[in-house]
C-alpha cells in the first residue's frame, strides 16, 4: 500500500462558523466531495473534518473544556455526527467509497491529549480502497471524564501512526500569514518561534485554538517524523484538487533543511 495522504477540511469551510446554531454549507460540501472523487492520486486518502458551528458553540454552551457534562457530551457528539453524515453522504454520492469513523468510539484521551486510538480499522479500510472520514469530536478522558478532541490533534496522530506521505489542512485563509498579511511559503521548526507572534487564534467561537494550535501540532510532527503539511485556502473552487495533485500553494510546514 502507498503511504496515505491525510486531508483535513476545516469546519470554517463546510459550515457557517459565525452561526450560533449548526449551519452546514451543502454546496461547498458537494464541491469538495466532487473534487476528491475527481482527483487522480494513487495514495490512499484519510479525510478529517472540523466541527464548525456543529461543535464549537455547543462545547462552549456546556463548558465541555471545564467540566464533565453528560448531556453536553451527548448533544455535541450527536451534532458533529450529523455533520459527518452529510460529508460522508456527499462523498458517496460523488462516487467516493467513504465510511464514517467517529473518534468518540475509538480514541481515549488523558488530559485532553490522545492516549490511545484504535487505528486498525482505518488501516484495513485503506487497504481495501475505502476512505475513512474522521472529524473533530468529543471523547472520553481518563482524568477529566470527557474533553474536546479537535481534528487538529487527530490529523498528526493518525498521520504518524499510518506513516502518512503528506498532510493537507484546508483552511479559510491562505496558509500562515506574516504581520502584513502576506503568505509565508515555508515554516520549519527552526523558523516557527520567530513567526508564532503573527499567528492568531480563530475569528469565531473556537474551543480548540484556531490557527496557532494547528501550526504548532504540524511543526512538531515535521520535526519528529519528517511528515510535511500544507495549509491552504480550501474555500476556492479547485483547491482540493490542486492540493491532492501536489501543487505548491499556501504554506508548507516541513522539517529543518
Ligand atoms: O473543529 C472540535 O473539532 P475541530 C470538536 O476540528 C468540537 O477543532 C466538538 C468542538
Amino acid at each position: 500500500m502507498n503511504r496515505p495522504i491525510v486531508l483535513k477540511i476545516g469546519g470554517s469551510i463546510i459550515t457557517d462558523k459565525s452561526s450560533a446554531v449548526p449551519k452546514a454549507l451543502p454546496g461547498t460540501i458537494e464541491r469538495i466531495a466532487k473534487e476528491v472523487a475527481g482527483a487522480s492520486v494513487s495514495n490512499p486518502l484519510i479525510l478529517v473534518h472540523g466541527a464548525g458551528s456543529f461543535g464549537h458553540s455547543l462545547a462552549k454552551q456546556f463548558k465541555l473544556k471545564e467540566q464533565f457534562d453528560a448531556k453536553g457530551l451527548i448533544e455535541t457528539h450527536r451534532s458533529v455526527k450529523s455533520l459527518n453524515a452529510m460529508v460522508v453522504d456527499a462523498l458517496v454520492s460523488a462516487g467516493v467509497p467513504a465510511l464514517p469513523v467517529h473518534p468518540l468510539s475509538c480514541a481515549m484521551l488523558k488530559q485532553g491529549r490522545i492516549s490511545d486510538m484504535q487505528t486498525a480499522p482505518i488501516y484495513e479500510m485503506l487497504n481495501r480502497g475505502l476512505v475513512p472520514v474522521l472529524h473533530g469530536d468529543v471523547a472520553m478522558d481518563s482524568m477529566r471524564g470527557a474533553d474536546i478532541l479537535s481534528g487538529d490533534q487527530i490529523v498528526p496522530y493518525v498521520a504518524r501512526k499510518m506513516g502518512a506521505e503528506r498532510i493537507g489542512i484546508g483552511s479559510n485563509i491562505d496558509g500562515v500569514l506574516d504581520n502584513e498579511g502576506q503568505n509565508i511559503p515555508v515554516v520549519t521548526p527552526a523558523t516557527f518561534d520567530g513567526i508564532r507572534k503573527y499567528i492568531g487564534g480563530s475569528s469565531h467561537t473556537d474551543v480548540t485554538g484556531g490557527m496557532l494550535g494547528k501550526v504548532q501540532e504540524l511543526v512538531e510532527l515535521a520535526g519528529m517524523s519528517g511528515i510535511s503539511s500544507r495549509i491552504f485556502d480550501a474555500s476556492a473552487a479547485g483547491s482540493i484538487t490542486r492540493f491532492l495533485q501536489g501543487e505548491t500553494m499556501g504554506t508548507l510546514i516541513q522539517k529543518n533543511k
